[in-house]
């Protein structure tokens, strides 16, 4: 017989138990029945359930009806297929020093994956109720060449999708099919609202989409950039990907099984430029700033939050430190990244409106801090040649450009060198997740033991280092010292080389 809490887990979370769950779990306080979809979400990860969805749950509080998400994944059906047999539910699990609370969000209505759901998607978004497009697809979802910006021609999902531009499977493919598509119907575009780390992330994939529309058919391109709304934005909630322990705690919880639910901080913050021609949902009553111009905040959080994570992140793996909390308990990486912030991001950043930048990174300290969020630095690692150009080496340019030379950059440039051969400080193996994994590590095996030729080597990559930033020689040769110091005597000794310097 199984007992009691088998019994319980054996349950799905789903609509039918909603009102069962224990008291304490939050849940929609919305009818979700009468909710309509008005928003496609495409990229189905932690983040945007976290963050977008919960904040669109808020505004379904308060009785808008017509701003349902229907999630559509371009990459893989797991998350789909967790949950659409829980009518899209999911719970947020927020952690701060030991003390959880649980939520149930409800706004997904729907979860659809491309790969075997293309042409119902496409349909979707090809309706007059979607007329808001929001994106999560990490950085490299674009298809971009990281050092510009711009459309990554070569990249083969492009090619692809350019010899069968009716089946996309690239997300620049798939905007510019669903809006030719709506066209073709005689409706307006939806607007298209990018919610990824991207420095100007809306004018940097509207660019990406229209190139890659001219490359299908100009006109189309001309009809983009005509007619299609690309807001920029700024979000932030720390996110780490969902470990066993946490869907345990979920489970307990809740007292039945959810298959895939999301940990977070408890500080969130969106910043969206409010230029909507089919309307949005009241997102500022759920606690967004909606602005003119969202570019001093992005800014200051890709570079002060972003930038002090890859800091943090590939000095942690180097020497073996598993979470950003974790390296916040080390006796030296906090004043470092201390150091990163007021020598080298702050003085790139314009004002930020009602923000004070100082006050702001020593919130962003305390958040790192947060014990109860176990984000793994081998997870923020990956994707180093698409995150490193917006997050260290855009500021880094624009400090040269000012005839400054940036301090703690290049021991961040060369940390993300030395992470590139695999292999941790106390010999533990780990792999490299990135676009460019195979050539970046390959460069890495064939100079081990020269760090001055593995930077030349790594240099040479347009798609990661500006011409300008590979020419700048004080730049070079900070980098290589830095790289030196880590091969040879390792991140502790170098750390405290570093902060004994004036
Ligand atoms: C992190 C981000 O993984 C990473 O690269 O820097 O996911 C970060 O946690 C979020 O941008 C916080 O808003």
């Amino acid at each position: 017989m199984p007992d009691a809490n088998t019994a319980l887990l054996a349950k799905r979370l789903s609509r039918t138990i909603l009102d069962r769950l224990p008291p304490a779990i939050e849940r929609p306080a919305y009818d979700r029945a009468a909710v309509t979809p008005g928003i496609v979400h495409i990229g189905l990860g932690a983040f945007c359930r976290a963050h977008l969805a919960t904040y669109t749950d808020d505004v379904l509080a308060t009785g808008e009806t017509g701003w349902g998400i229907v999630g559509v994944d371009p990459l893989s059906p797991a998350i789909r297929d967790a949950l659409k047999p829980q009518d899209g539910l999911y719970t947020l699990l927020v952690r701060e020093d030991g003390r959880d609370s649980l939520r149930v969000v409800g706004s997904f209505l729907d979860a659809m994956a491309t790969a075997d759901q293309l042409d119902e998607a496409l349909a979707l978004m090809s309706t007059p109720e979607i007329r808001i497009v929001t994106l999560t697809v990490t950085e490299k979802g674009y298809c971009q060449d990281a050092a510009t910006g711009s459309l990554d021609e070569m990249h083969p999902l492009i090619r692809a999708d350019l010899a069968a531009p009716e089946a996309p499977r690239s997300v620049p493919g798939l905007l510019a099919e669903a809006i030719r598509r709506r066209r073709a119907a005689g409706l307006a575009p939806f607007t298209v609202l990018v919610c990824d780390n991207l420095a100007q992330n809306g004018i940097k994939v509207r660019g990406i989409v229209i190139r890659y529309a001219e490359l299908r058919d100009p006109e189309l391109a001309a009809y983009i950039a005509e007619h299609v709304s690309f807001p920029c934005t700024m979000v932030d909630r720390i996110t780490p990907a969902t470990q066993d322990a946490d869907r345990a705690t979920v489970d307990a919880a809740l007292g039945c099984r959810d298959a895939w639910p999301v940990v977070s901080e408890p500080f969130k913050q969106w910043v969206i430029e409010d230029r909507f021609p089919l309307g949005r949902p009241a997102w500022e009553k759920a606690g967004a700033i909606l602005v003119d111009d969202v570019h001093p905040f992005e800014l200051m959080k890709l570079r002060c939050l972003n930038g002090a994570h890859s800091l943090l992140a590939y000095l942690s793996v180097v020497a073996g430190i598993e979470t950003i909390a974790d390296a916040m308990a080390d006796p030296h990486l906090p004043a470092v990244m201390r150091r990163l912030w007021a020598e080298d991001l702050i003085p790139t950043l314009p004002p930020v409106p009602g923000t004070d930048i100082p006050a702001y990174t020593a919130a962003l300290e305390a958040r790192f801090r947060n014990p109860g969020i176990r984000h793994r630095t081998i997870q923020i690692s990956s994707d180093g040649s698409q995150k490193l150009p917006p997050r260290l080496l855009e500021p880094a340019r624009e400090l040269f450009a000012a005839g400054r030379i940036p301090a703690v950059i290049p021991l961040a440039v060369a940390a993300w060198m030395r992470f590139l051969l695999e292999v941790d400080e106390a010999g533990n193996a780990y792999k490299v997740a990135d676009p460019l994994a195979g050539a970046l590590t390959g460069i890495a095996r064939a100079h081990r033991d020269d760090p001055a030729a593995l930077a030349d080597a790594l240099f040479a990559i347009g798609d990661v280092f500006a011409p300008e930033l590979a020419a700048e020689a004080a730049f070079r040769t900070a980098v290589v010292a830095w790289l030196e110091s880590l091969m040879t005597a390792g991140v502790r000794p170098t750390l405290e080389a570093f902060l004994a310097a004036p």
